[in-house]
């Protein structure tokens, strides 16, 4: 398998952004603070519909784009998947045809051709692996890769298990989370009236559970959905709604809103956005190709001012392509101002204070089956609003959701949150023997939090 890596691509920080998001078509606007400082960053990468985990930010290239033969096959006439590593700023060709990617953890998913084999790439070891079925739109969160299959039905792959898995719900476009995966339904494919309009001309958002089984109907139009914890995004057509959502006294927007699982609450943000991108309370999309962010917890938006489309948000990274023709510039360096340019956005992290307990990590020992870390947070935050389902130890390892204390560890006044890792996928996560720097990640109200410990790992 040929891999290509181009080291040395020059970062540019194009500008630190200190905006005052403009009035017009949103109900409500807020000046930007300090704390909305944000820094453009410019991978030079000619790409489209870019997916970023971590520091890995993927993306298919035509290669007549960029005018290199991707996957040396003596033409210019495919899609090929690059991933940019941002902490390396590295590009990796994967040699590999696809579109429309996904990434979590080393896992990347892609669709050869609309409708063609659904496969999965193991950035680790290279080798790509077939799900045994033929689909589009392929997305994954955790183990679990979702689907639309060619009869338009719902489908998901397990990774760790390689079971496949159809749900029989007919649906397209769908985003997956733990065991919920939303998808939108366009009425007249299951004769139903999703939206309770008295027509099947519309799209209905509904959601499948695959620990219950359980399909549920939202009963509200939209599309475009993007699940995160206990939340599922989507947007609205107003005048497929019937409903003037952002009070302009039209029915010509397309208006984003959400819906709360566990309370059954639809929420009208009455902002106009495409192409959404959910992570714990941080919303991406963007309006008249230019990238915006919303934290659904303050219901603060931020117009970054920044030309670009379809961003993929991962706790402070939002990242996007941008039309050169838009933006008015170079940004490749080629010359023209033709290309598509992979870019991302790194938002502000506030800093924590991190405990993490044990002290000493003894790998062989079987005792505890917890590892437990106390986060203080700096003034102005508070570590009840932490967002649990964002919580990771070295990036990889995810916070339990039960039990969670607020309480005050270190007797300085100021409140912690204790949150517990599973042991064996903590020791998992630590190779190193001898003193080990163990990071803290997540979100509180929209806004990421990071923070570190030292801990004595022995035994490996
Ligand atoms: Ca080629
Ligand atoms: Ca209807
Ligand atoms: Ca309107
Ligand atoms: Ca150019």
């Amino acid at each position: 398998m040929s891999r290509k890596v181009v080291s040395g691509i020059t970062l540019t920080l194009l500008s630190i952004m200190l905006n005052i998001a403009s009035t017009g078509w949103f109900g409500t606007t807020h000046a930007m603070t300090q704390l909305d400082q944000h820094v453009i960053v410019n991978t030079g990468a000619d790409g489209l519909y870019p997916s970023v985990y971590e520091n890995l930010i993927l993306f298919p290239t035509g290669e007549s784009r960029c005018h290199i033969d991707l996957n040396n096959d003596g033409d210019m006439d495919d899609s090929i998947i690059r991933y940019y590593d941002i902490s390396t700023q590295t590009l990796t060709n994967t040699a590999i045809e696809g579109s429309h990617p996904a990434i979590y953890g080393n896992i990347a998913v892609f669709t050869f051709r609309p409708y063609g084999p659904i496969k999965y790439y193991d950035l680790s070891t290279q080798t790509t692996t077939p799900v045994g079925a033929i689909g589009n739109r392929a997305t994954i969160h955790g183990d679990i890769i979702a689907f639309e299959d060619t009869s338009n039905r719902i489908r998901y792959y397990d990774v760790s298990t390689g079971a496949l898995e159809n749900t029989f719900a007919i649906g397209i476009h769908p985003s997956v989370y733990g065991s919920t995966i939303a998808f939108c339904t366009p009425e007249r494919w299951i004769g139903v009236d999703l939206n309770g309009d008295g027509d099947l001309d519309d799209e209905g958002v509904r959601f499948y559970d695959i620990t219950t089984h359980r399909l549920t109907d939202l009963r509200v139009t939209g599309g475009g959905v993007s699940t995160y914890g206990d939340v599922i995004s989507f947007e609205t057509s107003e005048s497929s709604a019937g409903i003037d959502l952002n009070g302009d006294d039209d029915q010509n927007d397309i208006v984003i809103r959400y819906y709360e699982v566990s309370t059954g609450t639809l929420v009208n943000t009455g902002i106009c956005g495409r192409a959404l991108s959910l992570y714990g309370n941080l919303l991406a999309f963007y309006h008249y190709n230019r990238i915006y962010y919303y934290y659904i917890s303050t219901g603060r938006l931020v117009d970054t001012g920044v030309m670009g489309s379809y961003p993929s948000a991962y706790r402070n990274t939002i990242a996007f392509y941008t039309s050169e023709k838009d933006e008015g510039e170079d940004l490749n360096g080629d010359g023209d101002r033709e290309d598509f340019i992979i870019r991302y956005l790194k938002l502000p992290v506030v800093p924590a204070t991190v405990d993490i307990s044990p002290d000493t990590l003894n790998t062989w020992s079987l005792f505890g089956k917890f590892i437990t870390a106390y986060i203080e947070l700096p003034e102005g935050y508070n570590a009840n609003d932490i967002d649990i389902s964002t919580v990771k130890l070295n990036g990889e390892v995810q916070a339990e959701l039960h039990p969670t204390k607020i309480g005050d560890y270190d007797n300085d006044g100021t409140p912690d949150l204790m949150v517990k890792f599973y042991r064996a996928n903590v020791v998992r996560s630590i190779l190193r023997t001898g003193d080990d720097e163990i990071t803290i990640r997540g979100m509180v109200f929209g806004k990421s939090f990071e923070g570190s410990d030292t801990i004595r790992v022995i035994g490996i």
